[in-house]
């Protein structure tokens, strides 16, 4: 098993990647959606959380990442002796219509095509999404951690339906008419799921892509009056049975996964390890199940990280493991803090299994 850092697209600096490497990171998954643009609300050295208007703006819609830029990533990440494992998440400007089954939708669909084809080409081989109307919504923040460090969580679901013009709870259409998105049906969400799978999934296999599916964070049924696609554990196998490929797997988000009411965490992620389908890990603790729980620090919360990295091993997964979110330690660089003593404790747990 492999040690990675996720970095946001404002942290993707010569000077974050020598931090990585400098905390025993061998590998880097950057975001290349700038979660934080114009997001007032939003702390920028810190996981968004936002409010009932979102993280912030989506990006430019006529423009998707050059082969030009994606390689040059892979140059800066290599030159710091690492290496790029995976872009994590489109942005939802150029996949508005397919979350949405609007009148985009196949222009959008070639879109993600030609971003898979893309880091096919620049040799960046997961591209982790997550298929969801809401998004990461809904969480707060607060001194929730050991010694009132600064953590998230949740406190029941946000009900307040979306506004048009946002989705994946970002803004992607700032002049759209007022109102607010229908609600669909989970029939529905799982109907553009399957269309987004049978599109991508063949073409991520002749571009040597592996595509990787974050489950629902916060792992409610329902979040802004929509439907949550991967909620309970078991969903994730339908996910995967929809196309039976390597080249479709999991994100798999072990906090996420924790904090789902069904299921045993040890069990589900014997039962996903053992199927060889986890693209990368994102390991995180926390205290509680939807619809109240805490983040806790990767040693203090309900799971046993021990427990769950010996399974992982004893099945075989031979791929990255990336720190999730962490509370802010008091100081001056929280995050960066935060992620070292995460980064540290994974690697010396590594160790010891080794
Ligand atoms: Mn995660």
């Amino acid at each position: 098993m492999k040690l990675g850092l996720g970095l946001y697209r404002h942290m993707l600096t010569r000077e974050n990647f020598q931090f990585a490497r400098q905390a025993g990171a061998t590998h880097v998954v950057a975001h290349l959606v700038d979660y934080f643009k114009g997001g007032a609300h939003n702390p920028r050295d810190n996981q968004p959380t936002g409010t009932a208007l979102g993280w912030g703006q989506a990006g430019d819609p006529a423009s998707l990442w050059s082969l030009e830029d994606l390689r040059a990533l892979r140059r800066e990440v290599e030159a710091a002796g690492l290496k790029l494992e995976a872009i994590e998440n489109f942005d939802p400007a150029h996949w508005y219509d397919v979350l949405l089954n609007g009148p985009n939708k196949q222009a959008q669909l070639e879109n993600l095509k030609t971003i898979i084809r893309r880091l096919g080409q620049a040799g960046i081989p997961i591209m982790g999404y997550n298929f969801s109307l809401a998004g990461v919504a809904g969480r707060v923040i607060g001194p929730f951690a050991r010694g009132g460090a600064e953590s998230v969580g949740l406190d029941g679901p946000l009900n307040e339906p979306m506004p048009r013009g946002m989705v994946w709870n970002m803004v992607y259409d700032p002049h759209a008419p007022a109102g607010t998105v229908p609600s669909i049906t989970s029939e529905e969400l799982w109907r553009r799921l399957a269309d987004f799978l049978r599109e991508l999934v063949p073409v991520a296999e002749e571009a040597g892509v592996t595509l990787a599916a974050h489950p629902d964070d916060p792992p409610t049924p329902t979040m802004r009056g929509q439907p949550r696609l991967v909620y309970q554990p078991q969903h994730y196998q339908r996910l995967l049975d929809l196309q039976p490929s390597p080249a479709n797997a999991l994100e798999f988000c072990v906090g996420t996964l924790a904090e789902m009411t069904a299921g045993d965490i040890y069990e589900t992620v014997d039962h996903y390890s053992r199927q060889g389908r986890l693209a990368y890990v994102h390991l995180r603790n926390i205290t509680g199940k939807v619809p109240h729980y805490r983040e806790t620090f990767i040693d203090d919360g309900d799971v046993d990280m021990v427990r769950v990295l010996r399974i992982l091993k004893q099945n075989g997964f031979a791929g990255v493991i990336i720190p999730d979110h962490t509370p802010q330690l008091a100081c001056a660089a929280p995050w960066h803090a935060g992620m070292a003593y995460a980064l540290g404790y994974i690697q010396a747990v590594l160790k010891t299994l080794d």
